[in-house]
């Protein structure tokens, strides 16, 4: 909705035990551009992304790196997870650590509410962990291991043996929750999406839920647990808690109600503890559950989950160093259906390059821009009367806008940008077949080439708009060079639900220089 509601949107937290590959960046640049375009929507937006620092994973790195865990993520967060969003060119409003102090009060106030109201109780439990997820693994994720872990447990997303873990601990009573989480999936069918991840979901909850161990007591890296400082909370209940400690829990409660619920987009690796473990927290604390849990597909290399410790992650640097953070931001968007599993390959990525972004987009604003300067001395010219041709474009453009709208309120960026892209091959057709440059040798088609780059050059400022929160900095340089910012002020704050209105960019407008908005890429570099 464009009427100033609140969207709030959140990533994962990251593990700081490694440095971020691309599959960490497409979960930050998706939720990037969904929280620019509500912001340019005019919705009150908030994205929240940041780092997952306890828990026994990131204690192993850091001591097998000869040092503390927190020294260890400050270097991480430092030189490896804060310069990522620059790589990617988010535009987050926060970004939360775990060890942050608004963080592990309010994680300790929100423990000792459940406690004191009676959802913690103190037991036994003996179960396979898994490091690598933090999670005690339901029978169904544990498998044979092959090679090296012949005839030990492994976890079937790591491939990793599981540990025999026993302890006294403390217990979430989450199987209180099984009906109402029921109850919720049922009134709201797309509380958890897509459609496959609600089904998934929902089957698991049906089978019945058990109570979760939340406190851990062999090791001391986490966050204490108030009323037993010899626990640490378990690394996933204080890990959720970041979605409200950022926004105000416990400390402010006028920040709390503005943003409060928020979206989720995880990959689907972590659905369940969104889905399931996280608005049973919530509603045991009494508070609203999020708006939407989506959980997006895996890229994968091989057929398989990407992932540093299987050594087949790719440093989202090897991409934009050659084709830009654009580029990398258009590519994952388009290539793969969000919600569905993709694989990577360069040769696609190069090949969308080329086609889409430097031919189809890049080539057909810097034409336009050239003839304006060249038939018309620079200034936009008025367009004469519309013939049908002309109004063809107006209607594509309209009905691309309003389509591209409604898949993003669906989050399918893909659909979105298919629908966006109908505008750029309309555009680069209308050209073709009306030759300004034929009707620029004849002084009687004056008023009539006028209409052709009139249209021409309007449908780029619905382009540039409708693609501002995909690709920011090439649109930043469309805008720039059609010279409309005086006019009509700064790109990202054009309204972008009237996006495709006709008639926005004023003639008389003086155009600027374009240089290459995607430059052809050498053949040697990126391969
Ligand atoms: O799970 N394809 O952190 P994490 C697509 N700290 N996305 C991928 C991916 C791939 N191959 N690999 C990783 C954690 N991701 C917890 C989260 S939230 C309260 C705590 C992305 O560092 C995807 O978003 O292991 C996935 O959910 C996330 O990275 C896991 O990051």
């Amino acid at each position: 909705m464009s009427d100033g509601s609140s969207f709030y949107i959140t990533t994962p937290i990251f593990y700081v035990n490694d440095v971020p590959h691309i599959g960490h960046a497409y979960t930050e640049v998706a939720a990037d551009v969904l929280a620019r375009w509500h912001r340019q929507a005019g919705d009150d937006t908030w994205l929240l992304t940041g780092t997952d620092e306890h828990g026994q994973k990131i204690l192993r790195t850091a001591t097998a790196n000869g040092t503390t865990p927190k020294q260890w993520a400050d270097k991480l967060v430092t030189e490896e997870w804060l310069p990522l969003l620059d790589t990617v060119d988010i535009a987050n409003d926060d970004f939360i650590r775990t060890t942050d102090e608004r963080h592990e009060v309010n994680v300790q106030k929100f423990l000792q509410k459940l406690y004191d109201d009676g959802y913690i109780y103190a037991g036994e439990y003996e179960a396979l962990y898994c490091v690598g997820c933090e999670e005690f693994k339901p029978q169904s994720e544990i498998v044979d291991g092959t090679g090296e872990y012949e005839g030990q447990k492994v976890c079937a997303i790591h491939s990793k043996p599981l540990e025999l873990l026993q302890e006294k601990n403390y217990f979430f009573r989450m199987s209180q929750f099984a009906d109402r989480l029921l109850a919720l999936y049922e009134e709201r069918p797309d509380f958890v999406q897509p459609e496959s991840a609600r089904n998934e979901v929902v089957s698991f909850v049906r089978q019945g839920l058990s109570d979760l161990s939340i406190s851990r007591s062999s090791f001391d890296w986490g966050i204490k647990v108030p009323w037993d400082e010899s626990h640490v909370v378990y690394v996933w209940f204080d890990a959720l808690l970041n979605y409200i400690t950022a926004v105000g829990y416990g400390q402010d409660d006028e920040e709390f109600a503005r943003r409060w619920p928020a979206n989720h987009l995880v990959g689907k690796d972590i659905l369940r503890f969104h889905a399931v473990i996280w608005p049973a927290m919530l509603m045991a604390a009494g508070l609203e559950v999020p708006k939407r849990v989506f959980g997006h597909g895996w890229l994968l290399v091989g057929g398989e989950k990407m992932s540093k410790s299987k050594l087949t992650g790719i440093a989202p640097t090897q991409i934009t160093d050659t084709f830009g953070s654009d580029a990398f931001r258009y590519y994952f968007m388009r290539a793969i259906n969000f919600g569905q599993d993709g694989s990577f390959s360069w040769e696609d990525l190069a090949a969308r390059y080329q086609a889409e972004l430097a031919n189809g987009f890049g080539n057909l604003a810097s034409r336009v821009v050239a003839m304006v300067t060249r038939y018309f001395e620079g200034i936009v010219p008025p367009a004469g009367p519309y013939r049908d041709v002309d109004l063809h474009v107006q209607e594509v453009v309209r009905t691309a806008a309003a389509d591209a709208d409604a898949a993003i309120s669906r989050l399918a960026i893909h659909d979105a940008l298919t629908a966006i892209w109908r505008i750029v091959d309309e555009l680069n057709g209308y050209i073709t077949e009306q030759e300004p440059w034929a009707l620029a040798k004849d002084d009687a088609q004056r008023e009539l080439l006028g209409t052709v780059l009139y249209t021409a050059a309007e449908g780029l400022r619905s382009l540039a708009v409708l693609l501002s929160p995909v690709i920011p900095a090439a649109t930043a340089k469309l805008w720039e060079a059609l010279g409309v910012s005086g006019e009509l002020g700064a790109l990202t704050a054009q309204p972008l639900r009237s996006a495709g209105e006709w008639g926005q960019l004023p003639a008389g407008t003086e155009v600027n220089g374009l240089e290459a908005l995607f430059p052809r890429i050498d053949a040697e570099a990126g391969a």
